[in-house]
């Protein structure tokens, strides 16, 4: 049994769609195991994306990581980890397959990548890590 951080990010939640992706992961059989609404401070998105620091988009990520509340999920499931991540699409919404999270809901007229509606974990390593940011 793995674990895994999920986040509606800003736009998903503002966009009214959080009980839909929700609806999504459950039905899928993953289990919500700890849910919370998270206004982040910048500390913790440049922890959470610290990967990214030094990227032309990491400024514009958490500028929008910052411009509202996130949904925080901590998700339970035989290989969540890569499951989520799947169930997601891949990171473009543009060219995410359709089926998927970001594949139906992204919009892709013309807005920057980084509003893709949701992120996961993407191994054991930053499951933990980043639970441990989003959940203490
Ligand atoms: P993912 O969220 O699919 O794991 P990632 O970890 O590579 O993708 O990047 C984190 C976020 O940063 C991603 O959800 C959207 C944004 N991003 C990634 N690559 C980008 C790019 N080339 N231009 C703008 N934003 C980007
Ligand atoms: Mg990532």
């Amino acid at each position: 049994m793995q674990h895994t951080l999920v986040l509606v990010k800003p736009d998903g939640v503002a966009r009214g769609l959080t009980g839909r992706i929700l609806a999504r992961i459950e039905a899928k059989g993953y289990v919500i195991e700890d849910l919370r609404l998270v206004h982040p401070e910048r500390a913790l998105l440049e922890e959470h994306y610290a990967e990214h620091q030094g990227k032309p988009f990491f400024e514009p990520l958490v500028e929008f990581m910052l411009s509202g509340p996130s949904v925080a999920v901590r998700l339970s499931g035989d290989r969540v980890i890569e499951g989520f991540r799947s169930l997601a699409g891949t990171t473009d919404p543009t060219t995410a397959a359709p089926g998927t999270i970001r594949g139906d809901l992204g919009r892709d007229w013309g807005l920057p990548v980084q509003q893709n509606l949701v992120h996961g974990s993407d191994s054991e390593e930053s499951s933990a890590r980043e639970l441990a940011l989003w959940f203490g």
